[in-house]
């Protein structure tokens, strides 16, 4: 049966790429694409593992490049829609790799950049075994989380930091099935490689299972000869193996002939064979096997040890393009695609028929060993309810940064208990310390499934850090790879789909770090996992720390990131109104996660005589000094340096007559906000967005001075709302090190540099020279 479901699944999937790259018309001549080699190289791991290994609760993250094989499954089970893969890769369509949020057919895990979707599993193992640590999960409905990978994703090197990881926490439950073709996207892969990997995950405490040969062989290797035929496949280097994969029959039999022709009993052992049969003898390895992959399942369910199946497989298996280099994006052409459509049975016109040249009982006997297969009751997102959110109070304090601010509030919550301080989960890459995450893990301590004494405490060592960790703790200690911090929110963030517990994960990482996980926070983001990151310290603002230390550009990372919404607050109570509103943005159904930029440097706080900052810097910003009717000019600037910001307004507002001072707590949502405005006017929809509502308080020929401890072009755009011209200060080049003064100084951040830069706009010698004649 399995043997059958593979059949068709390697048939749909290199049908629908076919069909979306030969027969759907083209309107612009781009190259669709799809990996019809990519997806023949794992049908026989996914029609074992989907129709027969998987458990109720397990989870799969599969191989970007075999989305088309999930899509046959589904195609199969009645989920997936005829529409949807004729139109894969189309808009709307089934999507070129899994999606969480853009495919109709439920997928786990999103993947695409490879290694990414690998390591998520691993950690969403460890949310998982938190969230039944916590009793928010019972321990009956853990499941495997598995992912089905490409060999090459073990170069990645976020796939070694997460093994470290994992290895430290002891996750459990996690099943790696590597699709091991020995061919990347280039070439064939490193013979020398061969048992490193088994040699690297055992050390961290991995099993290991390896399926290297297929049945047919391990029968053929018991006859006559076949011990001899043995050494030399294992012998084999990767590329010759491929290339007379790929010769076929007739080659394999020269080679062998050649290299063990004269041992005894391999010439008759080939003489039996004919050239048909001796190719699929030749390329009947592990991966391929049916039952050993059943056995590989059964073996790896037998414990909870995490386990890494190293399936030997052929890319291309079954297909022309089989072994050959180039096979990772080649297709076949139109006599090949008829050529396999007519070995496996299937009529011309039938090619979208899922059981197309099957008997009625086949079919029939299919259907049923489906419907009674794991497939035809995978796990689907589960419900979960939110988390009520109460008042977060304004920490005291005359003067005080952000970053402060952040510890006390979050002490505050795990003090006052309740849902919400229950559910926060925190994490942060060796910087809990220095991120003032210390005083909530003070209160509710580590996550440890293993208790964990405090050694110095016991010994009576003075230390402000208290950290027991237990299996009630609820903050997971990384250690500082950055990458893991993302991945860790990617899955922690997936909590509530997955599991039906929302978890509010909140991350701590230094500002110009995040650009060491990026494309991990980009993949948390990209499949809608929700968290709060808070990044500080941050800016040039770190002064004697230096320019190793000194984020320039996260500001405009952050505006090119989907997702994800930045907010840089000034003062306390900002904070904690952005702290509240972003507790409920990450869990509305069409919210998103959240990023804080903070800093170190203490500011005097400011009395409010009304409330409308509030609004205002949930919404990106508010007018702290409105401006006065005709204002010439005003001064806009973001966190830290709206000290600088207040004090040249004190000594310009006299000169400068209704000189205005914006605070822009969100460059980010004032330019998506305006984007959509713009976007809203072409189908009809006047209304403003709220930096237009904001600039709309200046006349139309005023100037303004923008401001932020970080790249000048996340503010410098502001122009282009209702054509004021600019003048951006900000960093725009690498930082060192010094004291503020001095440093603001030299990089045009003080109060002189913004009087000057008032003074130049009103004159208007910050403009360039017109051309003459
Ligand atoms: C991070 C990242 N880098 C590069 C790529 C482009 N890419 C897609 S697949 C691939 C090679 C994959 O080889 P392997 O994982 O062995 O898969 P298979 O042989 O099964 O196709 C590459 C380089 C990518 N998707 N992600
Ligand atoms: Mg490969």
């Amino acid at each position: 049966m399995i043997e059958q479901l593979d059949d068709r699944l390697r048939w749909l999937s290199a049908w629908t790429i076919h069909n979306a790259n030969h027969l759907r018309p083209s309107r612009d001549g781009v190259k669709v694409g799809g990996h019809q080699a990519s997806c023949a190289s794992m049908s026989t791991i996914m029609a074992s593992l989907y129709f027969a290994g998987l458990g109720p609760n397990d989870r799969v993250a599969v191989k970007p490049h075999a989305g088309p094989l999930l899509h046959a499954i589904h195609y199969l089970l009645g989920n997936q829609s005829l529409d949807k893969l004729k139109g894969f890769r189309a808009l709307g369509g089934a999507q070129s790799y899994p999606s969480r949020t853009k495919d109709s057919i439920p997928v786990d895990f999103s993947t695409g950049s490879v290694g990414l979707g690998v390591a998520v599993t691993a950690f969403a193992s460890l949310v998982q075994d938190y969230l039944i640590a916590h009793g928010q999960l019972p321990a009956d409905r853990a499941g495997r989380m598995i992912a089905l990978m490409g060999d090459a994703e073990l170069d990645e090197g976020n796939i070694y930091e997460c093994l470290i990881e994992g290895y430290k926490h002891n996750i459990r439950n996690c099943w790696w099935v590597v699709d091991y073709n020995r061919q990347s996207l280039d070439h064939t892969t490193a013979d020398r490689m061969f048992r490193r990997f088994d040699d690297i995950f055992e050390t961290c405490g991995w099993r290991v299972i390896t399926l290297k040969h297929g049945k047919r062989q391990k029968a053929a290797f018991l006859e006559l000869g076949g011990s001899a035929l043995e050494a030399w496949i294992d012998g084999c280097p990767n590329v010759d193996f491929a290339a007379l994969t790929y010769q076929g029959g007739a080659a394999w039999r020269t080679r062998l002939l050649a290299d063990i022709g004269q041992k005894n009993g391999t010439p008759a052992l080939l003489a039996r064979r004919d050239d048909a049969e001796l190719a699929r003898l030749m390329t009947d390895l592990g991966g391929h096997c049916v039952e050993s992959l059943l056995g590989a399942w059964r073996e790896a369910a037998a414990s909870d040890r995490p386990a890494l199946i190293i399936a030997y497989t052929i890319k291309g298996k079954g297909l022309p393009l089989a072994g050959h280099k180039d096979n990772h994006a080649g297709q076949m052409n139109a006599p090949q695609m008829a050529a396999l459509r007519t070995s496996l049975g299937i009529a011309e016109g039938d090619e979208w028929q899922p059981w197309a040249g099957l008997g009625d009982n086949q079919v029939k006997a299919l259907q049923a060993f489906v419907a009674a297969s794991p497939a035809a009751t995978l796990p689907q997102d589960r419900d979960f309810s939110a988390v009520s959110v109460p008042r977060i109070a304004v920490p005291d304090g005359v003067e005080q940064s952000t970053q402060a601010a952040f510890g006390r509030i979050l002490l505050e919550i795990a003090k006052a208990g309740g849902p919400l301080s229950d559910r926060i989960v925190t994490t942060s890459p060796d910087v809990t310390v220095s991120t003032n995450l210390g005083p909530w893990v003070n209160a509710r301590g580590l996550f440890r499934r293993a208790a964990l004494e405090d050694v110095f405490r016991a010994a009576k060592i003075p230390s402000p850090q208290k950290w027991r960790g237990d299996d009630a703790g609820q903050h997971i200690e990384l250690g500082i790879a950055e990458n893991n911090l993302f991945l860790m929110l990617a899955a922690a963030g997936l909590a509530a789909p997955l599991f039906g517990t929302r978890l509010i994960p909140v991350g701590t990482v230094y500002d110009p770090f995040i650009a060491r996980g990026l494309d991990a926070l980009n993949y948390a983001c990209y499949q809608d996992a929700r968290f709060l990151l808070v990044a500080t310290p941050s800016g040039l603002t770190l002064a004697p720390e230096g320019g190793a230390h000194q984020s320039i550009n996260p500001p405009l990372i952050a505006m090119g990131q989907p997702g994800l919404t930045m907010f840089e607050p000034a003062y306390a109570d900002e904070l904690a109104a952005l702290m509240h509103w972003s507790f409920n943005h990450l869990q509305e159904p069409d919210g998103g996660s959240v990023y804080l930029r903070l800093t170190t440097r203490n500011l005097v706080q400011i009395a409010r005589d009304n409330d409308d900052w509030r609004a205002g810097s949930i919404a990106g910003g508010y007018w702290l000094k409105t401006p006065g009717q005709g204002a010439q000019a005003a001064i806009v600037a973001m966190g830290a340096l709206i000290r600088e910001a207040l004090a040249a307004w004190e000594e310009l507002s006299a000169e400068v007559p209704g000189l205005g001072l914006l605070v822009v707590t969100s460059p980010d949502l004032l330019h998506r906000g305006w984007s959509a405005a713009g976007a809203g006017r072409w189908n009809g929809d006047d209304r403003l967005s709220h930096i237009e509502e904001l600039l709309g308080a200046l006349p139309a020929g005023a100037r303004l001075v923008s401001l932020l401890d970080g790249s000048p072009a996340a503010l410098s755009w502001l122009g282009g709302v209702r054509g004021h011209r600019v003048v951006p200060l900000g960093v725009d080049r690498f930082g060192q090190t010094g004291d503020l003064p001095d440093l603001y100084r030299e990089y045009r951040l003080d109060a002189d540099a913004i009087i000057a830069a008032v003074a130049d706009a009103l004159v208007g010698r910050d403009e360039p020279a017109r051309p003459t004649g």
